[in-house]
């Protein structure tokens, strides 16, 4: 039979793009419930071609759910997630909350498949989008060489904070648009943006003709909870638990599409071929990496689209068995939505 799911967060950043993949993939669901907080509620939304109003987040919204993908904030995950666990759903949570849990499989379906069948507290957890952004390339490339350490940048894009994120930034750029003094003197974006806009922005600096070195909360050390989280995360999916990761978090003026410089030393000595080789047999992964003629991934080339892309593959010239490459992937799709729904169809071909 076909399982019944529900998406709640239906109507936030994540949630719009949730709607727009389970629309376009292959229908193996029954009811589509779509849930959100009390505010939404009422609200006449599209999928699969049909109007469903959305339904107020409550303990009855899990009667007949089978599967529940929840996109919402951490303290709301870890309040509702437990609810629905009990009341029978099988949960794919794309929070913070569980994802460390031992008793909660954390799942890239490229990478950890078998994962998702051992989940003793009816909770599957989905990456943080930026661990993601990089996990079917690095995944691949571990199957065969022996992921032993990972330093990163990334570059990461408005939309990880959400609608809130976005709309920032289209909002600096426009109260930025047009003055070409604006960016040469410290502190100068800064002021006319305060002169122009409220005080609210998610970010804690301008995003608009900048770049911000921080993406999170405060941890101790100094470190942003994204960094701390793609350390952790990257040793749960990949099995590795002694694997050695070092990351920077940065936010750039990119609505949509999490990018990240990856310095990846491996077990077995690896060539820019044989990486080619291994990347293009992924399925998900695609490869541009021909930069003599100015092939390579960027966010405005890739944004909207499901892969994981990979480029300017190096051969690091002073560091054996290691990799410099460049990758890009869409933060809302593999990110987020993508990923949750295609643990959601693994858990759906159990029914
Ligand atoms: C961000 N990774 O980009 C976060 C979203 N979970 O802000």
């Amino acid at each position: 039979s076909r399982p019944n799911l529900a998406l709640i967060g239906a109507t936030g950043a994540v949630g719009t793009v949730m709607r727009d993949i389970v629309s376009s993939r292959d229908d193996v669901w029954g009811e589509v419930r779509l849930v959100a907080s009390p505010r939404s509620a009422g609200k006449v939304l599209r999928v699969r071609g049909e109007d469903v109003v959305v339904r107020a987040l409550a303990p009855e919204v899990f009667d007949g759910i089978d599967i529940a993908i929840f996109d919402v904030p951490d303290e709301v995950s870890a309040e509702w997630v437990p609810i629905a666990a009990e009341r029978g759903a099988i949960v794919i949570d794309k929070s913070g909350t569980f994802r460390m849990d031992p008793d909660v499989p954390l799942v890239v379906p490229e990478v950890n498949p078998h994962d998702a069948r051992q989940r003793p507290r009816n909770i599957i957890s989905t990456p943080n989008c930026t661990t993601l952004s990089m996990m079917a390339a690095m995944g691949a490339l571990h199957a065969e060489y022996g992921l032993q350490e990972l330093v990163v940048a990334s570059y990461q894009a408005v939309s990880g904070a959400g609608v809130a994120g976005s709309a920032r930034l289209y909002d600096e750029v426009e109260a930025l648009a047009g003055d070409r003094s604006i960016g040469q003197a410290a502190g100068d974006v800064r002021k006319a943006l305060a002169n122009k806009l409220p005080d609210d922005s998610p970010f804690p600096a301008p995003v608009a003709f900048n770049v911000v070195p921080w993406a999170g909360s405060y941890k101790d050390g100094g470190w942003a909870s994204e960094e701390l989280k793609l350390r952790n995360e990257s040793r749960k999916i990949l099995g590795i638990p002694g694997l050695k990761v070092s990351a920077t978090c940065v936010r750039v003026p990119v609505i949509t599409t999490h990018s990240l410089a990856v310095h990846a030393r491996f077990e077995r000595e690896i060539t820019v071929a044989d990486a080619h080789r291994v990347l293009e047999a992924a399925p998900t992964v695609v490869l541009m990496d021909d930069p003599a003629n100015g092939v390579f991934p960027t966010p405005a080339d890739v944004v909207g689209t499901d892969p994981t892309y990979v480029g300017r593959v190096r051969q690091a010239v002073d560091f054996p068995n290691t990799l410099d490459l460049f990758v890009c992937g869409d933060n809302l799709r593999k990110g987020a939505a993508l990923n949750a729904a295609e643990i959601a169809e693994l858990v759906a071909a159990e029914f």
